[in-house]
């Protein structure tokens, strides 16, 4: 996509993530005294689409370093100019500690955090000292924002690692300059929040922003009633969306986001036939297979093992399918240092074993596991390949996957089946397959009806599905939350009449 017109940012950008854009790494080669630095150029949809943005207003990008190569510990402003061709813009790399690490990102960002905004308060470990680390670091980012801020500044950052860090950056920045974040993950009803430590904090540091943004309605609509109950003096306007506290105004607003559709049809389309084949042949799956498809980070909201024993069930009651549709399960392994993603992993892994010993014949196995890395053009070809997509996840934020599988579904004839209980399903819902992963007949009977039903019935629905993906895709939203951060940006400044 040229993405080189994009959305328009009325000022300079400051974007404040967990990961950086470009990491620098030694590649190997011996370049006489030194090695030799490579650099990971951007994937993703958010990183890619921003990219761009703070090229044009020579803006900065904020990040936690994680090992980079070139980084000089002996230099607290640890700057590189980035990308290597151009130097467009700045990337300030934080160098946090190993215990920063483990109690930020590991600890309060993935294991109070993650698990309370999904529902999964069972899961909680509040252990000590990690909220203390979570404020830390959060002041740790504020203070390098206000290093590079000015009065035109747009300060937009990303994600529930940092919800401390806006007020600290309001209270350290020009007043004309604006702060937006957009919170990725799921916003949960006031009764699970209740259990939420350091909750009063956590509110009111979000509230530090001018514009708060969501994938969905649901979510901004419990994230005002949070605030309503927990915040006896705020005042929240729940049909504006507006929240007054602390002499400070917050903009809530939901925005769906969306994938880069074109490149992901374009991918899909491009990839050699012969490199999806010998990806087939090296996982042992039979070139005519019926083929099935899961893509997910192995974390417990994905609904992996539900989807499985939809799968077993389906096996049990259609024994005219084995043998010929054949279920591939991607998984990337994630947040791996905590025992509860330990377990899980292991549980899908024993689960994938025991159904294929149950069903699997000589030439055939009806679920084939993989964590290997696939690049995001073979990924895009195996979604174009598969028949029958699942994407069961027990509660996710939007869900990237479902519309990246549509993206690149160029010969429009397969199946989405996708959980009621994603954001994607909102916009999605309609003409997918819907599914409650908790139900496994139900389920099952999804996925034998989205198998029988005729080829034209699918091509109805996807093309559907396709209008909708390409029509609000990630240049659409990213041009949306613009439009509102330039919204709330003139709010702030003064009014040159008066
Ligand atoms: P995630 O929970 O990570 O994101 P998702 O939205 O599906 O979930 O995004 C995952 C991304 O990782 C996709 O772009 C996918 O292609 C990519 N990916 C997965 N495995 C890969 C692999 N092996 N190789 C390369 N890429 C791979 C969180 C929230 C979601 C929300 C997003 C964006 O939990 O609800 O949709 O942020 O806001």
């Amino acid at each position: 996509t040229d993405r080189s017109a994009g959305p328009n940012c009325p000022g300079s950008l400051i974007v404040v993530s967990n990961r950086q854009p470009y990491r620098h790494e030694y590649d190997g080669e011996d370049d006489g005294d030194e090695r030799t630095i490579a650099v990971d150029e951007p994937t993703g949809g958010l990183t890619a689409g921003l990219d761009p943005v703070c090229q044009r207003t020579n803006g900065t990008w904020i990040a936690w370093g994680d090992g980079d190569a070139d980084f000089d510990v002996t230099d607290d402003r640890n700057c590189v100019a980035v990308p290597p061709s151009s130097e467009a813009y700045t990337l300030r790399r934080l160098d946090l500690s190993a215990d920063a690490v483990d109690s930020y990102y590991r600890g309060f960002s993935n294991r109070v955090l993650w698990p309370i905004c999904h529902g999964f308060t069972d899961l909680i470990e509040d252990r000590p000292d990690d909220f203390e680390w979570y404020r830390s670091v959060n002041d740790q980012f504020a203070t390098a924002v206000a290093d590079h801020a000015d009065e035109e500044s747009i300060v937009w950052i990303q994600d529930y690692h940092f919800a401390l860090a806006p007020r600290t950056i309001r209270d350290s920045i020009p007043p004309s300059a604006t702060v937006a974040q957009f919170w990725h993950i799921p916003w949960p009803t006031p009764e699970t929040f209740r259990d939420c430590p350091a909750a009063v904090d956590l509110l009111e540091g979000l509230l530090g922003n001018d514009l708060l943004g969501f994938h969905v309605d649901r979510y901004a609509t419990n994230f005002l009633e949070c605030v309503e109950r927990t915040l006896p003096s705020a005042a929240v306007d729940r049909k504006r969306r507006a929240v007054r506290y602390d002499d400070e105004a917050t903009t809530v607003v939901a925005t769906p986001m969306g994938v880069d559709a074109a490149s992901y049809d374009r991918m899909g389309r491009s990839v050699d036939p012969s490199r999806l084949s010998s990806f087939l042949t090296t996982n042992g799956i039979p070139s005519e297979t019926v083929l099935g498809l899961g893509v997910d980070r192995l974390d417990y909201t994905k609904g992996i093992p539900e989807r499985l024993a939809a799968l077993e069930r389906f096996f049990e009651r259609n024994p005219d399918w084995r043998g010929s549709f054949t279920f591939v399960q991607k998984a990337t392994p994630s947040r791996t240092e905590i025992p509860t993603y330990q377990r899980y992993g292991e549980f899908v892994r024993n689960e994938v074993d025991r159904i294929n010993s149950r069903f699997a014949t000589d030439g055939w196995q009806p679920i084939v596991y993989t964590d290997a890395y696939l690049e995001a053009d073979m990924l895009a070809a195996l979604y174009r390949r598969a028949g029958v997509m699942i994407v069961s996840p027990l509660v996710d934020g939007m869900n990237l996957v479902a519309q990246e599988y549509v993206a690149s579904s160029s010969e429009a004839d397969g199946a989405l089946l996708l959980s009621d209980r994603t954001g994607a399903h909102e916009r999605l819902g309609t003409h997918a397959f819907s599914i409650d992963p908790t139900d496994t007949d139900g389920f099952a009977r999804q996925i034998a009806d989205s198998l029988s039903t005729p080829r034209h019935e699918r091509r109805r629905r996807m093309s559907v599905l396709r209008n909708r993906v390409f029509e609000r895709d990630v240049d659409w939203w990213m041009a949306t939350q613009f439009d509102w951060i330039r919204s709330v940006h003139d709010d702030r400044r003064p009014d040159p009449t008066s």
